[in-house]
């Protein structure tokens, strides 16, 4: 979805009367000359063709599942000591060290399920500092950064809903420490929200309704702000990505990283094993010769919930929403057409007589995921779920801030008892590693002449 160029009134006049869109104009031409100039302003942005898509989708049945489809080959996770997990670590370490990764996190949306009025990186979730999601995954872009000696970019993907408010809370950190020029800002991209019968509807008489485009926006995104154009100037041409609510992301893995350069892969995953079939993370498959991510909520139970012999779940590929991609394919998905996913939700949007009311809307997205079935190679690693991934969604519940802090206290002790097994953790309560202390225990080993233990044998820190 390469953003379009800017279409004169004329155009936009034509645009709209070709395809009956012609009302929308209604409210401002009542409210006057300075709303319909904004309002045209406002459609000149739209991309027909996009829209042409949006209003065919309405009439589409829902998406069938691909079919046959076949578990994919599961590389085996990063802390397995093979020799392919020790020959990507080599290879991953030397593409970090040649500065040719950058790493990246989607941020956009609300956090609307975990009830924080905030951008979702801003929330204190770190049991005993109190540290954000942004401060944690800032800690381990710092620490790859002391370990590679590469400068290694992140870029941050936030929405139009919360651009400002990230912005804020970074100036506000210092950008934690990180050479602000070394962190990217983006903003993903916003589709107009239709009637069920096709209408583009108003959020005010010279503003139309629109929504953030879902982080496969996330493409297009990083091509129309430059930052690509950037990243290649620094000598990049691979990239890590990651979602900012997992607790226990493993930033810029340089095994997984190995893989995916070592199969001459366009886009790698991540997975964990499902083992709850209702699960509420994607399902990664592979069909007609091509990876495939069947999302939860488009997942029938029955396939969901299909077993091998062994009685395990044969679609046991849960994708975690990390990537491995190259850069040109990033830059060639930009221009892709992903698939569009409906949400049909109540707006607040103007009516036919130009009143804010409460009405039925559909709101379009996009999938990063969906990029898959377009890669010729995919590598895929299953990865230990205690120690990569630990969703933060919900208040309470599944997903939530207690499960993301125990499963971060867990790792923390686990780490501390492979590296540093003289240390007298407190046995109640959260332990935490101070976010950049270490990279894995490994690394955390590698430290122990550096770090003390504070807040009642809590927090691990450096001294
Ligand atoms: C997502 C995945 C799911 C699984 C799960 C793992 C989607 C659609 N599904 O489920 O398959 O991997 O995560 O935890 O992603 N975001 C944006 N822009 C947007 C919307 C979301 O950047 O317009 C970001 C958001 O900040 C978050 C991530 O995308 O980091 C996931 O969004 P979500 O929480 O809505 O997705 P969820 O939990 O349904």
């Amino acid at each position: 979805m390469a953003a379009p160029a800017l279409a004169s009134s004329a155009q936009v006049d034509e645009a709209l009367a070709a395809r009956g869109l012609q009302s929308v104009l209604a409210p401002a031409r009542r409210a006057g000359a300075d709303a319909v100039a904004a309002l045209l302003q406002d459609l000149a942005g739209v991309d027909w063709e996009l829209l042409d898509r949006q209003r065919a989708a309405l009439a589409a049945p829902p998406p069938a599942a691909p079919c046959p489809l076949e578990p994919p080959e599961l590389l085996p996770p990063p802390a397995r000591a093979t020799p392919e997990n020790e020959a990507a670590a080599r290879r991953g370490w030397e593409a970090l060290r040649a500065g040719r990764v950058a790493v990246a996190t989607v941020a956009g949306g609300q956090a609307s399920r975990l009830g924080f009025d905030a951008p979702k990186g801003t929330f204190p979730l770190a049991p005993v500092s109190g540290a954000s999601l942004f401060q944690m995954l800032a800690g381990q872009v710092r620490r790859l950064r002391e370990l590679s000696g590469a400068a290694l970019p992140w870029i941050i993907q936030t929405g139009p809903e919360n651009h400002a408010d990230t912005h804020r809370f970074l100036e506000r950190h210092n950008w934690f420490h990180l050479r602000r020029d070394s962190v990217l800002l983006v903003c993903q991209g916003t589709l107009p929200a239709l009637s069920a019968d096709g209408q583009l509807l108003l959020a005010a008489p010279d503003r139309l309704f629109r929504n953030p485009d879902g982080h496969g926006g996330f493409y297009a995104a990083l091509s129309g702000s430059g930052a690509l154009a950037e990243l290649r100037r620094r000598g990049v041409d691979t990239l890590f990505s990651c979602q900012v609510d997992n607790a226990l992301v493993r930033m810029g893995d340089p095994v997984f990283l190995g893989h995916h350069l070592g199969r001459g892969a366009d886009m790698s995953a991540k997975v964990v094993e499902k083992t709850d079939p209702g699960e509420k993370v994607g399902m990664l498959a592979r069909c007609g010769g091509r990876h495939v991510v069947l999302e939860y909520s488009d997942l029938p139970p029955e396939l969901a919930a299909r077993r091998a012999a062994d009685g395990s779940l044969l679609y046991r590929a849960g994708n975690i929403a990390i990537h491995a991609f190259t850069l040109s394919f990033v830059e060639a998905m930009a221009g892709a057409q992903l698939p569009l996913h409906l949400a049909r939700k109540k707006v607040r949007a103007l009516d036919a007589g130009g009143q804010p009311v409460e009405r039925d809307a559909v709101k379009f997205e996009t999938f990063v995921f969906d990029a898959m079935p377009l890669a010729r190679c995919v590598a895929v690693q299953l990865v230990e779920r205690d120690e990569e991934f630990a969703p933060l969604k919900n208040r309470d519940g599944v997903d939530s801030i207690r499960t993301a802090r125990e499963a971060l206290d867990r790792r923390a002790r686990r780490w501390c008892a492979a590296a540093l097994p003289q240390l007298r953790l407190a046995e109640h309560g959260w332990v935490e590693i101070e976010p950049g202390l270490a990279y894995d225990a490994a690394d955390l080993r590698s430290r122990a002449g550096e770090v003390e233990l504070v807040a009642c044998g809590r927090l691990l820190r450096r001294r």
